[in-house]
């Protein structure tokens, strides 16, 4: 007997081996072109655009299916000025004092500073937020599950809509970033995980010149 709450896998598509092959590597081919971008256009992006990025990261699994992750989409110039303020203040403190000179030595190689006018020039700032309790459709608070790992997926799952839609994208992670609660309304269930930074590279945006690691130096087959 089937399992009453469960439905048939409808939507599965199986590929035959040669396209599966080609599919593969096209998919690898994209994104592989993605880079971080900090130089944005003030240009504007269409606001579905967005929402549909953000229904593809809804896609992602999450502990218990709690899907434990709240997206503030920030476009609103006076509300971006304030978010650049308060991230400009952390990071001042950050590159002059908080960060080690290990750290600071990492950093040397993206030209990163505490100057973050992207904050105010690229149309959507995407503030992830993650849940550590929710309420259900009952009123009741539950807890999540695996909540860092299933906001990280679904920040993955968005980066790449983003990247697939054509635009750039900035994970910009100022710590802390409590402000971002303060700011946005937020409640205090919720923990700022993550600001992504969306739109279109400026006309002469630059970006490091860094390689990622090749195949055998980060995954194993035994
Ligand atoms: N949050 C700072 C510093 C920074 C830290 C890491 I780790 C990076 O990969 C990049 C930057 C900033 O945004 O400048």
């Amino acid at each position: 007997m089937p399992d009453p709450t469960s439905i048939p896998l409808a939507q599965y598509r199986e590929y035959p081996v040669d396209e599966m092959q080609r599919r593969a590597a096209a998919f690898y081919a994209e994104m592989n072109r993605r880079r971080t971008v900090r130089d944005f256009a003030d240009r504007p992006v269409p606001r579905d655009v967005i929402e549909n990025c953000l229904r593809a990261a809804n896609t992602a699994p999450s502990g218990a299916n709690k899907q434990p992750w709240h997206f503030v989409v920030v476009s609103d110039p006076a509300v971006k000025r304030q978010i650049r303020e308060a991230a400009e203040a952390e990071e001042r403190e950050f590159y002059a004092r908080r960060a080690t000179a290990e750290w600071l030595d990492d950093l040397a190689a993206l030209g990163t500073g505490w100057q973050k006018p992207f904050l105010e020039t690229a149309p959507y700032l995407i503030a992830i937020f993650a849940q550590s309790t929710s309420r259900g459709p009952d009123g009741k608070k539950h807890k999540n599950y695996y909540v860092s790992e299933s906001v990280g997926l679904a920040t993955g799952l968005l980066i790449a809509a983003v990247h697939h839609a054509g635009l750039v994208s900035l994970t910009h992670t100022p710590s802390p970033m409590h402000f971002l609660s303060t700011i946005l309304g937020r409640p205090d269930n919720e923990r700022p995980f993550l600001l992504l930074v969306v739109g279109y590279p400026a006309a002469d945006a630059r970006v490091p010149d860094i390689q990622r690691k090749p195949l055998d130096a980060i995954a194993t087959f035994v």
